[in-house]
């Protein structure tokens, strides 16, 4: 449903003409640019179980989201992603998928995903689903088939035979250890092999080197392309592909060890993985992938788009775009602002992660943002809660595509899970009742806040799947929906600014005024703004005429919620005063 060609009729392009006069002579400019609307769209990262629930069990749901849509309209968010939703043993929260084309029946039934795509589809929200295809679950089909040595499916999985040590113990494989920690390899008594497992121990990686599974996980793409999502979001990918053993003499070599001090061999950063991660072979499976997502964009005559993520350095990271003819990602995600900037971060640090990923990326593709997900410290936390109206307007105002972390709008903090409630089986697996919280991912998914009611308003249940964070009561939508000044207030405001061309299609330069002080600009024709943020730890005054064709006074469009300045304030170029975490998005006065 909703595929036929036309249905988006008008949102396919967004045609930005712009006619002005040149200060300089009188030189007639005429702009016809093109955007297709994921290039400067602003995605939402809904975790589905958390966001909202609908029919009180205490878990989120589908028709939780639905109701919501409107909330998703007045944030200014055009595309909404979904945590997985697919069938799921839920032992890592969906992603450990047990059927890649039924949908988890505690989210909902096919039919309430129907209909979550028909309301979508009027407001003009974009759907974009999760799919995780580097493992399946444990208890999936294919797995138990292939456990079994079912005929067809005995290969789709990694499995390998181990070996007798000198007293007569079955071992691993070889030495390679889980994300999750502790071996990769776990036996199973029915093959009397192992499965390789990436991550979690009910997660076994599939077999990318034989077609038949890449072909199936095409047919997953097409699937739910052709039921009318706008793309997918492909997580972890860099673990698709293991070195080629055949290389190897047919045997999984040991993978080398770091050699960092306080680490043991159960510890995942305990080896250098170069033959579990980041193998040559990914990038032409990418580019495999990305011609499923061309065929229904081009039958449909609507742009379907994938999105990868991929944890690995700067140069692998961009080689997700693509080259050439060989294309890859839409949006191959830039983790730099969530993975490497933190409260100790300096402006210098600020202008160094920004700036990388728009030297690295390919000149004409859109670069995106994101400070937040579900694996990562809520930006209050990991920053300070200060400092959430600087970020957003980072994620927003910078050139190109904005995601955000559900919450994140309004500065969710980190919930508190005891150990007792603990659920993420990354913290499980520390069997640390003190310090699993350092790895626990539970506080950043606990369940959204929309008021000051029973549990945030989220749930009427008498127990919701984790406890709601503490400090709902006044950190909720409601309440900064009817407040004058609120994080919800400036988030708004900004994706109502990012509609100008300055943004859209403008140009972008970079300074780290001083060691606290990170300002960038913004300009199309005469049209030009100064984002400036004091993310240091004292006042700080800067003369931001160190930008060429800044001076003289400008105006406040946007400040975070602490700033002495309102919109339409007046500040001047060349002395401007900043309170620590103040951010201000100014607009020239020509
Ligand atoms: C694709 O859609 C756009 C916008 O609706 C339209 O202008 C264009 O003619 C369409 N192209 C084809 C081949 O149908
Ligand atoms: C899947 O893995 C989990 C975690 O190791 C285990 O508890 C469960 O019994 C496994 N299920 C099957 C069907 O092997
Ligand atoms: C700001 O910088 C400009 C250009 O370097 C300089 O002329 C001006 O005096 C500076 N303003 C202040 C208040 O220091
Ligand atoms: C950022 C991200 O998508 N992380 C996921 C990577 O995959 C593992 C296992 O599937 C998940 O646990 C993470 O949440
Ligand atoms: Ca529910
Ligand atoms: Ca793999």
């Amino acid at each position: 449903m909703f595929t036929s060609a036309g249905s988006f009729e008008g949102m396919w392009y967004i045609f930005v003409i712009i006619f002005s006069l040149s200060r300089v002579g009188a030189r007639y400019e005429n702009v016809n640019i093109k955007q297709d609307w994921w290039e400067t769209a602003v995605f939402y990262q809904l975790n589905t179980r958390s966001f909202m629930d609908s029919d009180g069990d205490g878990i989120g749901d589908i028709n939780g989201i639905t109701t919501r849509l409107d909330y998703l309209k007045e944030l200014g968010v055009d595309a909404a992603w979904l945590s997985p939703i697919f069938k799921s043993a839920m032992h890592d929260f969906g992603y450990d998928t047990t059927d890649y084309y039924t949908i988890q029946p505690e989210y909902g039934s096919m039919e309430d995903f129907e209909h979550l795509l028909k309301k979508a589809n009027e407001l003009n929200i974009k759907i974009v689903l999760e799919l995780v295809p580097n493992h399946t679950s444990n208890e999936s089909e294919w797995f138990l088939k292939s456990s079994n040595r079912d005929e067809y499916y005995s290969d789709w999985f990694i499995w390998e035979s181990g070996h007798l040590d000198n007293m007569g113990i079955r071992k691993p494989p070889n030495n390679w250890v889980s994300v999750f920690r502790k071996s990769a390899w776990k036996y199973m008594a029915n093959r009397d092999q192992y499965y390789l497992h990436q991550f979690g121990e009910s997660q076994p990686d599939l077999n990318y080197r034989n077609p038949v599974v890449v072909d199936e996980i095409k047919n997953v793409i097409k699937f739910w392309l052709e039921k009318g999502v706008a793309g997918l979001k492909i997580p972890s990918i860099n673990y698709l592909f293991e070195v080629d053993k055949d290389l190897y003499g047919g045997r999984y070599p040991d993978e080398p060890i770091t050699g960092r001090p306080g680490l043991g061999p159960d510890d995942y950063v305990y080896l250098e993985h170069v033959y579990t991660k980041d193998q040559e072979e990914t990038y032409d499976m990418v580019s495999q992938l990305r011609d499923v997502f061309d065929g229904i964009t081009i039958r449909d005559n609507l742009t379907r788009i994938m999105m990868t993520e991929a944890d690995t350095t700067i140069k692998n990271a961009v080689k997700y775009y693509g080259e050439g003819a060989h294309l890859g990602a839409h949006v191959p995600f830039n983790l730099g602002l969530i993975g490497e900037l933190n409260k100790e971060s300096d402006a210098r640090d600020f202008k160094y992660i920004i700036d990388r990923w728009l030297t690295y990326k390919p000149l004409k593709k859109p670069a995106n943002w994101m400070i937040g997900n579900h694996d990562k410290s809520r930006v209050s936390s990991r920053f300070r809660p200060d400092l959430v109206d600087a970020l957003n307007m980072l994620i927003l105002l910078l050139p190109g595509i904005a995601i955000t972390y559900m919450g994140e709008e309004i500065g969710m903090v980190n919930g508190f899970v005891p150990w007792s409630e603990t659920k993420d089986p990354l913290a499980c697996n520390t069997d640390d009742p003190v310090n699993y919280i350092e790895v626990s991912r539970d506080p950043v998914r606990t369940p959204f806040q929309w008021n000051s009611g029973k549990n945030g308003g989220f749930s009427t249940a008498e127990r919701t799947w984790l406890p709601v964070a503490d400090g709902y009561e006044s950190l909720n939508v409601a309440s900064q929906r009817s407040a004058v000044r609120s994080h919800y207030q400036v988030y708004r405001t900004l994706t109502n600014l990012r509609i100008r061309p300055a943004f859209r299609l403008g140009r972008y330069e970079s300074l780290s005024l001083n060691n606290d002080v990170f300002a960038f600009k913004r300009w199309y024709n005469d049209d030009t703004y100064i984002i400036v943020m004091n993310v240091g730890k004292r006042d700080r005054i800067v003369n931001l005429t160190a930008f060429d064709l800044v001076f003289g006074q400008l105006e406040v469009e946007a400040s975070s919620v602490l700033s002495s300045r309102t919109y339409s304030d007046n500040v001047q170029a060349n002395r401007l005063d900043l309170a620590v975490d103040e951010a201000l998005v100014l607009r020239m006065q020509v």
